[in-house]
């Protein structure tokens, strides 16, 4: 019999907007800590510090928790983020993307995809085919939320992102976000860069591919950022996706395979033999 999980969020805001949000499943022992961490993340942001702090904790022994396997996570190198933008939409498409959903989903997160041109709290929803919008709410988006990792997969991923230079918050969090997208069995694929001014770097997730990386999305200081989440336009059911995306708590307990980089061609011939 396991120890009652907590989910933990945490949301902060600066100048009335959205500076910065995470969140854990852990156990009461581990809730302390793990409430001491979110504030500490909030106060020392790159964006400034925050002017509101919010942490909310639920006791989900009611609640089914689904668990799962992280994602497998490679590297591919890229110039820039011209290079990069164009080596993620060959991923996309390998996915079943249209093109139109990609250029116009990257427009909309290299500007800003919330009204006002602002970055969005949580992800788009995109039809993959006809591009279009589907979120309900376009300043807020789908927060992907009550996710976390076992205490020994959080120490087994710090350590094999270490040799791979790639500890860092950013890296764990978003691995962690794309194992539950891909769980929801849902999403064709997503598309993700930061909105920290000084974090470059992005990925493609999608079934079938894993995690992969791009060190440059978009160019350094640029502060726009955001996720798309594209779903077959045969979808009908959002609510159920969305649901799941939000509310059922998905805790990691293992690991993907963490590769080590690698050249775009070389993915794809990887990709086109096991197609
Ligand atoms: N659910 C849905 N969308 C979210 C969530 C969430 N829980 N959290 C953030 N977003 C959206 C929102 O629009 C943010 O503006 C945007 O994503 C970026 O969030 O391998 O750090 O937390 O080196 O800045 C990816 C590459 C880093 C990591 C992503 O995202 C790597 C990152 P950030
Ligand atoms: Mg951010």
């Amino acid at each position: 019999m396991e120890s009652t999980l907590y989910s933990i969020r945490m949301h902060a805001t600066r100048l009335d907007t959205h500076l910065s949000g995470a969140e854990a499943l852990v156990s009461e022992t581990e809730l302390k800590r793990a409430a001491a961490d979110l504030v500490e993340r909030a106060l020392g942001h790159s964006k400034g510090k925050a002017h509101s702090i919010r942490i909310s904790i639920d006791d989900l022994t009611d609640t089914e928790v689904v668990r799962g396997r992280l994602p497998d996570l490679v590297t591919v190198p890229v110039a820039d983020y011209l290079d990069g933008r164009q080596a993620a939409a060959k991923l996309l498409r390998w996915a079943g993307v249209s093109n139109f959903a990609i250029t116009r989903s990257m427009e909309d997160l290299g500007r800003g995809a919330a009204p006002g041109n602002k970055a969005m709290r949580g992800a788009m929803l995109v039809d993959a085919v006809s591009g279009e919008r589907l979120e309900p709410d376009t300043s807020r988006g789908v927060r992907v939320s009550r996710l976390g990792l076992t205490p020994a997969t959080t120490d087994a991923l710090r350590s094999a992102l270490q040799t791979l230079g790639l500890d860092n918050d950013h890296v764990r969090e978003a691995l962690a976000l794309a194992g539950k997208v891909l769980a929801s069995g849902q999403v064709l694929a997503e598309l993700c860069w930061s909105d920290d001014p000084d974090y470059t770097a992005g990925y493609v997730a999608a079934p079938g591919l894993g995690y992969v990386r791009f060190p440059h999305l978009k160019p350094l200081g640029e502060d726009r950022g955001g996720r798309a989440f594209f779903v077959p336009p045969a979808l009908r059911d959002l609510t159920s996706l969305i649901f799941f995306l939000q509310e059922t708590p998905w805790l990691a307990d293992g690991l993907g395979h963490l590769h080590p980089p690698i050249a775009l061609e070389t993915l794809r011939e990887l990709l086109d033999r096991r197609a």
